[in-house]
């Protein structure tokens, strides 16, 4: 079964999935493998690894400690064309739908897909959609592209439906690792409403009512990274919130 199917199936048994960020440059291997077994005796559904930056120099090393540690799906989250291992059960194929780089609609994309192909990973579509968040984000900074304003939802709409006939598997709203605000409950529903395709939210997701309505206002998965790397007793609460929608 690919990684995608196992995504859907998650989302049609539990309404809303549940997928933790895990960031090589913020916790060791070792710690990293620590901390994902925790997450899955805690009801995490799948993780994804990756980094804007990527400054440490242990990407496939720490993949390959992860998977050993959970049979969980483990989907690389690629902050550039060199984010690539065959240790990964699948990557998201991200075109950063919202901005006019055309370096990230097509670019790292030509010089990533051979090596996909060569390492017979799983490359899943993403329609990849920054929302503004209060302050600039490292991935709106590192992009070089403008989010979409928070109270547009039409715009935020109209790009999702187009990376849908464009033919993405998923779209993701993101409002910036850190983000002082996560994405709005209104844009979510919209977006949720408007597309047939499954929608990813995060960003700046700190607190469990608030992941629980992101899953109530029709989000398929929610995605948390920062909030857990420092609570990490938390993501039993998140997973009870995320899949009690
Ligand atoms: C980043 O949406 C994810 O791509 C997670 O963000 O670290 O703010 O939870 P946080």
């Amino acid at each position: 079964m690919t990684v995608y199917q196992k995504l859907l199936d998650i989302r049609e048994q539990k309404g809303c999935g549940f997928l933790v960020l895990l960031d090589p440059d913020r916790k060791s291997p070792e710690a990293l493998a620590e901390y994902v077994q925790q997450c899955e005796k805690a009801g995490v559904d799948a993780f994804l690894f990756g980094s804007s930056l990527m400054i440490a120099n242990h990407f496939e090393a720490t993949l390959k400690t992860i998977k050993q540690a959970t049979d969980k799906p483990v989907i690389i989250f690629p902050g550039s064309s060199s984010m690539v291992s065959e240790y990964a059960d699948a990557i998201l194929f991200l075109s950063l739908i919202s901005g006019r780089n055309p370096n990230l609609l097509i670019d790292e994309h030509v010089k990533s897909a051979p090596i996909i192909k060569m390492m017979n990973l799983e490359a899943i579509p993403t329609a990849y959609m920054l929302i503004e968040s209060g302050v600039l984000t490292s991935v709106s900074y590192m992009s070089n592209t403008l989010p979409i304003p928070r109270n547009k939802s039409d715009i935020a709409c109209a790009h999702a439906l187009a990376g849908q006939y464009l033919g993405m598997k998923l779209i993701y709203l993101e409002a910036g690792s850190g983000a002082e605000k996560p994405v709005p409950l209104d844009m979510i529903t919209k977006v949720s409403e408007y597309v047939d395709i499954p929608v990813i939210v995060g960003g700046g997701i700190t607190d469990v009512q608030y992941a629980g309505e992101v899953a109530r206002a029709g989000a398929s998965y929610v995605i948390i990274g920062n909030a857990l790397e420092n609570s990490p007793d938390m993501v039993g609460k998140f997973a009870r919130a995320v899949h009690q929608r």
